[in-house]
């Protein structure tokens, strides 16, 4: 793998670095916790006080991976150092620039791996190519001879099987599988972590699949699918945000379509759209962009303002 910016000056510059904050994205997945509880002890090896943060807190299926329980969705500051992992922009981020200005560090890094990244660090350690930020970060790791610990290859191995859905995306290249190996070969077990990518389900949850599973419809002409879930079809479930994303998992395996879109009414207004394409010849980050959203070639996600209606001519986001 290579690095616009070596591994060794990122290191030296991490040693003049007394306190630092690690900043997920909302709604942490399993890359994004995998980076934070993987970097935490690393920079902790340095001699830094080490805060882990994240706008919305790790969803309970995922605080069995090692260290989320010192995840806080607060953090005072100030820091010297602020440190983004997995996220293409600082909104995805939730970090305004007043709190940036608040936090006021000497020293912003952003380690991603999103085709859209802003590149909005002072250092950008940005790999498109790299199947998940947990992936780049094994490669810094080894550069660095930073000693793996089962709990870090743990945390590390999270966030490859979260962001290939178990090895099973397109993103699952050679050097992934390598990676993963070397991992199981540092303590972590693979087997654990596969609840990640598909342990997702409920029986509340899967009762309400029935409506949403007979509204897809495929468009005729460019054979992408379309499947809407709206406020109804999660109300009263214990976890809607998990239900709605175990349907858009489920849903964006279909077969025989080239691209799939899953639309989810959010609580707070809003459309999550999550966009996932077969054919390697389309481009679904480039829609999301347009959507205001970002994300890779084959998988990608927005979220605009809006809700869900259905009309004669089929479902249409109309103004909330
Ligand atoms: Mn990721």
């Amino acid at each position: 793998m290579q690095f616009e910016f070596s591994p060794q000056q990122l290191d030296a510059q991490f040693a003049r670095v007394r306190t630092a904050v690690l900043v997920g994205h909302i709604q942490p997945d399993a890359d994004c916790l995998g980076s934070l509880t993987a970097f935490a002890p690393y920079l902790e090896s340095r001699g830094c006080a080490v805060t882990l943060y994240c706008a919305t807190p790790a969803p309970a299926r995922l605080q069995f991976l090692p260290g989320v329980s010192r995840l806080r969705t607060t953090a005072p500051g100030p820091y010297d150092a602020v440190v983004v992992l997995d996220c293409g922009d600082l909104k995805h981020a939730c970090v305004t620039p007043a709190q940036l200005a608040h936090w006021s560090p000497r020293l912003v890094v952003n380690i991603d791996h999103h085709q859209t990244n802003t590149r909005y660090g002072d250092i950008n350690l940005v790999q498109p190519t790299a199947a998940s930020a947990t992936e780049i970060l094994y490669h810094y790791f080894r550069a660095l001879d930073f000693l793996v610990t089962p709990q870090v290859a743990t945390s590390l191995l999270a966030g490859i099987v979260g962001d290939t859905g178990g090895f099973y995306h397109s993103n699952t290249s050679p050097a992934v599988l390598n990676a993963a190996a070397e991992l199981v070969a540092a303590g972590a077990s693979l087997p654990a972590l596969f609840s990640i990518a598909f342990g997702d389900k409920t029986v509340p949850a899967l009762q309400r699949w029935g409506p949403v599973l007979s509204r897809i419809t495929i468009h005729p002409r460019y054979q992408v699918a379309l499947a809407v879930i709206t406020r109804a079809d999660l109300s009263g479930l214990p976890d809607e945000a998990a239900a709605a994303s175990g349907m858009a998992n489920f849903l964006n395996t279909l077969d025989g379509v080239r691209a799939v879109v899953v639309l989810v009414e959010q609580a707070d207004g809003t459309i999550r759209g999550s966009l996932r394409a077969r054919d390697p010849l389309l481009d679904v980050a480039k829609f999301a962009t347009l959507c205001g959203g970002g994300g890779h070639k084959l998988a990608a996600g927005f979220a605009i303002k809006g809700r869900l209606q259905e009309t004669p001519q089929g479902w249409k986001v109309v103004a909330g």
